[in-house]
């Protein structure tokens, strides 16, 4: 599928289900409890097992827009990096800035523990209620500056992971859109 090329890092647009990638790194769209819940979040948790519950509970919750590190025990993926999305609440209450949010804590995080290969969830579109092309172009765009600003990044791959084809039609039009830019 679709490819963007930011200085040494490739972005991918890949349909699927995140807790199948074979990456250093997955990302959770959780809640402020990280104790569980539904759509991706569920589905990470019942792929890692029952340890992941029990990590979670050490780490005392995580504010919106912020991101903690865990193992990733039964997956393939050795770590999860669990991140906060903002319910959706018309757009004036901050939510950009904390979605943004979430994609540089996230990096931070993978560039702070040598993560070199990571995939992203659409964090907020699905339960949480984001417009989802507002959404993808503060994921990807957020993505870009980051790898921009960071030169010395480790990481190599970033794979956007879509669960349906209206989110992968999505993002390689962002993609497209980015590509016109640089022209
Ligand atoms: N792989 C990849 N993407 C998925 C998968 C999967 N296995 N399952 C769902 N998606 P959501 P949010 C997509 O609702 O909006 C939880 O209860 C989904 O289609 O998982 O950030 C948490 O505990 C959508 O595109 O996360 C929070 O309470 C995207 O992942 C709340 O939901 C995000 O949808 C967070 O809501």
């Amino acid at each position: 599928m679709k490819e963007l090329q930011v200085s040494h890092t490739t972005l991918h647009v890949l349909k699927g289900d995140i807790t199948r990638c074979e990456v250093a790194a997955i990302v959770n769209a959780a809640n402020e409890s990280l104790l569980g819940g539904g759509g991706v979040d569920g589905a990470i948790h019942r792929a890692a097992g029952p340890e992941l519950l029990a990590a979670c509970r050490l780490l005392n919750g995580c504010r919106t827009g912020e991101a903690k590190l865990t193992p990733g025990f039964r997956l393939k993926a050795a770590h999860v990096i669990h991140t906060v999305g903002p319910i959706w609440r018309g757009g004036t209450q901050g939510e950009a800035d904390l979605l943004a949010s979430c994609y540089r804590k996230s990096l931070e995080l993978a560039d702070a523990n040598g993560i070199r290969t990571l995939a992203f969830p659409a964090i907020s579109t699905g339960i949480y209620g984001y417009p989802l092309s507002q959404a993808t172009k503060i994921a990807v765009g957020t993505v870009k500056t980051y790898l921009e600003n960071h030169p010395q990044t480790l990481i190599t791959e970033i794979i956007f992971v879509c669960f349906d084809d209206a989110t992968v039609r999505v993002y390689e039009q962002a993609f497209e859109d980015l590509e016109r830019r640089t022209d």
